[in-house]
């Protein structure tokens, strides 16, 4: 007759324990909305073109600049690259050693202009100018 009061103590106990962990429970801080994802960093830069030298690629690999216009090209990489118009040469940056920004103009005459980077020819892309 002693064993079921022990049985229930036991369950008491553990009932109590319980609700002592589930008391602690509700500290939901709301979060906040993170409205910080709008840096409008869009490709409308009404003005120069900029190619950057980067893992051995140009970026962007296709690029569409006005007749004339100027373009910046920037070697991230640590190695030194050129960027230079493939047949007739209508541009050519010349070596561009690691780590530095030159810039070239693109041509007068519309149209689509292939380079490479001489010294690793597998790097190209394309400038459009229209
Ligand atoms: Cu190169």
């Amino acid at each position: 007759m002693f064993r079921f009061p022990r049985q229930t103590a036991v369950l008491l106990g553990l009932l109590l324990s319980l609700a002592a962990c589930s008391s602690s429970t509700s500290s939901k801080s709301a979060v906040a909305p993170s409205s910080s994802m709008s840096t409008a960093s869009a490709a409308s830069s009404a003005g120069a073109g900029r190619i950057t030298i980067h893992n051995f690629a140009f970026s962007p690999a296709a690029l569409t600049v006005k007749p004339g216009e100027k373009v910046t090209v920037v070697n991230q990489d640590s190695t030194t690259h050129t960027l230079t118009a493939t047949g007739a040469k209508a541009f050519d940056t010349g070596d561009i050693s690691p780590g530095a920004t030159t810039s070239f103009t693109a041509p007068g005459t519309a149209g689509s202009y292939p380079y490479i980077c001489t010294i690793h020819q597998f790097m190209h892309g394309t400038l459009t100018v229209s």
